[in-house]
């Protein structure tokens, strides 16, 4: 696998410098800093590799993400102009040498927790899931026309007191962690400006949304092609739908339709562990086996579930998947396809001297390196048995 680490730009309180020495070599990133939707102009990307590549012995690898308007999610009227604008940050990165584009089709938010310094029993914190507590918000804070119709009564009783349990400062704490945007979303919304944003979506079924997926994929996966780059969709997270809006890349069936929809070489998957495995019947083992040959970057991180369907996000070696033999999995396609596939450590634990330090929800240092290492521990253990050779 190739090892790279997500690095937020020259603001990321995790400078190139410390990247540097996680053993990692690829840098994930994005021109975080450009307006969303406009064209990424060559020059831009360009100067951002060269500030990446100063530092000697990381290569900006792959691009995490180039964000996709709402017009063209919603497919409005004037979505052919964003797309236009799309193909040609697409083009233009081609000429840059970057091969690996991930992006996400979720509407109006990107990833999605209630907490995001959840105590670990071990100390430290993780980021977690509360199903009551995203219950609470959208039917007693966001107050969703029909949101109680999505909910059994039950539910939304347990949400009702859970909610009455909680102090003003817990309950802000909750609205920004859910609608202030997480890192790499690059939106961020207010109750009142968050119920403007959902709004048209109360008219976009399933199947519109697909189409609009369809419609953006058919415009720029030729373009995409001729600029050698493989687009890697990252799953829903959650893999399901949330506050009503609908989702589409959550299943292996989603997958199945996405694939065969659009057979294009471009057409590619951020295989991210942790978003596909926070849904009980997602088995990633099947998922691998099918889709292995059309993933083009890899998100790996665990996630443990309970009943009441909440999630949280457990050690890289611990949680549903079964990353040894998943890493094996990966092994063979790699020499299958004589490549190495980008690999990062996705969320990472906040940890010791991480707590001292202001860093991105998820993106601490010494969590992500100690899940790097685990995961580099493995793939080498691996290799290692693979080959016969005595010590
Ligand atoms: C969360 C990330 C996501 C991801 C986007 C891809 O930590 O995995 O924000 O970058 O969904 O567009």
């Amino acid at each position: 696998m190739l090892k790279s680490w997500r690095w937020f730009g020259p603001k990321d309180p995790i400078g190139l410098e410390a990247v540097r020495q996680t053993s990692a070599t690829g840098i994930v990133s994005a021109l975080h800093h450009w307006p969303n939707g406009e064209t990424w102009p060559l020059e831009e990307i360009l100067d951002y590799k060269e500030k990446i590549e100063a530092t000697q012995g990381l290569k900006w690898e792959v691009i995490e993400s180039i964000p996709v308007v709402e017009s063209i999610k919603q497919g409005k009227p004037d979505r052919d102009e964003w797309i236009d604008k799309y193909r040609n940050s697409l083009k233009n990165v081609g000429k840059a040498g970057i091969k690996v584009v991930c992006y996400n089709f979720m509407p109006v938010l990107d990833w999605t927790r209630t907490h995001l310094q959840w105590p670990l029993p071990t100390g430290g914190y993780g980021l977690y899931y509360l199903k009551k507590a995203l219950i609470a918000f959208d039917i007693f804070l966001l107050k969703r026309k029909g949101a109680e119709s999505d909910y059994p009564e039950a539910e939304i009783l347990a949400a009702e007191k859970w909610l009455h349990s909680q102090g003003d400062s817990e309950i802000n704490q909750l609205i920004q962690t859910l609608i202030a945007g997480l890192p790499g979303s690059e939106l961020g919304f207010d109750i009142e400006s968050f119920r403007k944003e959902i709004e048209p979506y109360k008219d976009i079924t399933l199947d519109d949304y697909r189409s609009n997926l369809s419609y953006f994929l058919n415009a720029i996966l030729p373009t995409a092609e001729e600029a050698g780059l493989s687009m890697a969709i990252h799953p829903d997270d959650p893999p399901f739908s949330i506050l009503g809006l609908p989702r589409i890349i959550s299943t292996q069936e989603d997958l199945t339709h996405l694939f065969s929809h659009h057979p294009s070489p471009s057409n590619a998957l951020t295989f991210c562990t942790g978003s596909l495995g926070a849904r009980p019947d997602n088995d990633i083992q099947p998922m691998w086996d099918q889709f292995a040959s059309r993933v083009a970057f890899l998100h790996l991180r665990n996630v443990s579930l309970n009943e009441d369907g909440d999630f949280w996000e457990d050690d890289h070696l611990a949680g549903r998947a079964n990353m040894s033999l998943l890493i094996q999995a990966i092994l063979k396609e790699e020499e299958r396809r004589g490549q190495e596939i980008p690999m990062r450590p996705d969320h990472g634990h906040h940890l010791l001297d991480d707590l001292m330090r202001s860093t991105n929800p998820g993106y601490s240092l010494i969590g992500r390196l100690k899940g790097l290492a685990q995961l580099e521990g493995v793939e080498e253990a691996i290799k290692a048995l693979n080959t016969s050779k005595g010590f």
